[in-house]
């Protein structure tokens, strides 16, 4: 299956406009020829700018208004690549997974299940937000819940109990409450600590695969530690090792139901020696290189942080 990278260059829903250069970098970096170099077939398909005009300051309707038709835009870019490409979206701020899981629900003709990698929930409504930023809300908007601005879109909306959230580690009470009562299952940072990254990931790969025809992976990059990835908009200690979820990933390319994935909220202003940027390049060959290729031996530019 080949893959087709989309960049989503949309800073619309967080509160720096840095991560809208996310895909501009990445492609700079050379993740197409990295991806080719783990045995993949990879084109750079296209990049969605957000229109000229959403690009100002807004009160909270507004704000909905143009993030909504940009995941829209999205959605539908996603649900016309070519049948047998498989979508890889490089954000750009986590707002975009709103459109990007609805367009993949439309591409293979249901919801998918999703694991969503993050140090946040993402789950609030425009009626629960404390900081008003859009990117605190996609995972609810994905469920159906908040604002029609961010839920009437094409495609089916995600079932619950296909879902889950890996690395969580700083929530406020109405959104952890809200996949609660869903009932998404929530594997803290805590909980890995606990049972271990393999456990938890082995756990999230039942839940999300279970009577589906297809799963999805959404990864925040602020799940990971800032010591080794701190060119994000919302850092938050004590994540997730790039090394050992890197190797957790290479359980995802032998998954014949692995559908899609989504790279977010690289700010690639705050990573001028581009060492974050080789780390996500690292991440994303783990889950989509070749089966047969063998992992690497050592990572020099990880050790050295270490
Ligand atoms: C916070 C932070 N819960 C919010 N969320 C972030 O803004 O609603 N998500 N940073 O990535
Ligand atoms: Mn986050
Ligand atoms: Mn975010
Ligand atoms: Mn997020």
């Amino acid at each position: 299956q080949a893959l087709a990278l989309l960049g989503a260059a949309s800073a619309l829903g967080a509160p720096d406009p840095g991560s809208a250069r996310g895909p501009s970098a990445l492609e700079g970096s050379g993740l197409v020829a990295s991806l080719r170099a783990a045995g993949r077939t990879a084109r750079w398909s296209a990049t969605l700018e957000p229109s000229p005009l959403s690009d100002t300051a807004h009160d909270m309707r507004t704000s909905l208004q143009v993030n909504g038709a940009f995941a829209t835009r999205l959605a539908d870019a996603i649900a016309g690549l070519p049948a047998g490409e498989f979508p890889l979206v490089l954000g750009g701020d986590h707002a975009i997974a709103t459109g990007t899981w609805r367009g993949v629900g439309h591409r293979i003709g249901q919801a998918p299940g999703l694991i969503w990698i993050d140090a946040h929930l993402d789950s609030h409504t425009a009626h629960t937000t404390h900081s008003g930023n859009i990117h605190g809300m996609p995972l609810a908007a994905l469920l159906g819940e908040g604002a029609p601005e961010l839920t009437d879109l094409p495609g089916p909306c995600l079932d619950p109990a296909r879902c889950c959230v890996v690395g969580a580690r700083a929530w406020e009470a109405e959104e952890h409450a809200l996949l609660q009562r869903l009932g998404v299952r929530i594997f803290t940072m805590d909980e890995v600590h606990r049972r271990g990254l393999h456990a938890v990931m082995g756990d999230a790969l039942a839940i999300t695969r279970a009577g589906g025809r297809g799963f999805g992976l959404s990864l925040d990059l602020d799940a990971l530690d800032p010591g080794e990835l701190p060119a994000v908009t919302c850092p938050e200690p004590d994540g997730l090792g790039v090394a050992s979820l890197a190797a957790e990933l290479r359980r995802l390319r032998a998954c014949p139901d692995f559908v899609a994935m989504e790279i977010v909220e690289y700010r690639p202003d705050l990573d001028p020696d581009g060492l974050c940027a080789a780390r996500i390049v690292k991440l994303a060959q783990s889950a989509l290189g070749r089966e047969t290729m063998p992992a690497p031996s050592a990572d020099p530019s990880v050790a050295k942080v270490q």
